[in-house]
């Protein structure tokens, strides 16, 4: 009877111990709570590539701000200090988080700090900005960004691994920093910043500018495109090229397959993957097909060559600076 006993101990002992391994095996298990922390700078930084200044509001000193990465069902720890030497106030609105806009989004005076926490339950890229008042203008100026945010099951036929990976984020160049109704308006503005330069990537068009995208023929190149303008959406194409797929929202649920352009909404953040033929050097111009924005700065070339830098478009080097 003891002895009977004693093996249904065990039994439910071992029972327990494989459960918690189960658990421990799931993917919840791997979700992490990752800290950010940005600092709100209103400097000066440059926005073309002859160095021409303009007094920007930014997350960190630069536009865009830090790429934030985490993964479907991480906790983003966040914190944002407002320093005293600002002279506004200063909010980060996350897209991927789901909040109190009135909380967690609320602006925060110069000397003070924010920290709010989020789990990140649906994957995709999602732009973040600052949301104080007046938005339109703390936008323009500069604080915005992208979170993207990595699908627990990963990579799949339907989501394939990409070779490289890139981050545009486009924005339009209000020359008048300090007319925040005429960017309301939509008045005004100068030209279109990629990664808060013009024509940033783009050597064809502006001979100072000394950077473009690099991938080897062949290779599965995904763009993470953010559409931070005011009020105007991007016609985004890949001059001699097709996006092989396009995630709407960065979601793998939302696929679409073989697209020249694709609408990309205000505030929409998008992922694009382009193949270029195999065995040759091509290139592709990423452009806005817009003229306007276009013909101000929204031109960004990819180069597809044998010899490409294999640092470019991995890690740390997906927002070229
Ligand atoms: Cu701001």
């Amino acid at each position: 009877m003891k002895r009977k006993l004693l093996s249904e101990i065990i039994g439910v002992v071992g029972l327990t111990t494989f459960t918690m391994a189960l658990l421990l095996l799931t993917p919840q298990a791997f979700a992490k709570t990752v800290k950010v922390e940005m600092k709100a700078m209103e400097t000066e930084v440059e926005i073309d590539n002859k160095g021409t200044k303009y007094p920007a509001w930014t997350f960190d000193g630069a536009i865009p701000g830090k790429v934030v990465r985490v993964r479907e069902g991480d906790v983003v720890d966040f914190k944002l200090v407002n320093p005293e030497s600002n002279t506004h106030p200063h909010s980060m609105d996350f897209h991927a988080a789901e909040v109190d806009v009135l909380n967690e989004f609320a602006p925060v005076p110069p000397g003070e700090t924010k920290h709010f926490k989020f789990k990140a339950k649906r994957p995709g890229i999602y732009m973040y900005h600052c949301g104080a008042s007046v938005m339109a203008q703390h936008i323009a100026r500069g604080m915005y960004g992208v979170i993207i945010v990595d699908p627990k099951e990963g990579y799949s036929k339907k989501f394939p691994k990409p070779d490289r990976e890139y981050v545009l984020v486009q924005g339009q160049y209000f020359p008048d920093a300090d007319d925040a109704q005429g960017m309301i308006k939509n008045e005004g503005w100068a030209g279109s910043l990629i990664n808060g330069k013009m024509f940033h990537y783009d050597p064809v068009h502006d001979p100072n500018s000394k950077k473009v995208l690099e991938a080897k023929p062949g290779e599965r190149v995904r763009i993470y495109f953010v559409n931070a303008n005011i009020n105007e959406t991007v016609a985004f194409h890949p001059i001699a090229g097709i996006w092989d797929k396009v995630y709407i929202n960065g979601n793998p649920k939302n696929t679409l397959s073989d697209i020249a352009t694709y609408n990309v909404a205000v505030s929409e953040a998008s992922t694009f993957d382009i193949v270029s033929p195999k065995g040759k050097a091509t290139n592709n111009a990423i452009v806005d097909h817009a003229m306007r924005a276009a013909m101000g700065g929204a031109i960004t070339v990819l180069m597809n060559k044998m010899d490409a830098n294999p640092k470019l478009g991995k890690g740390d080097n997906i927002l070229i600076r």
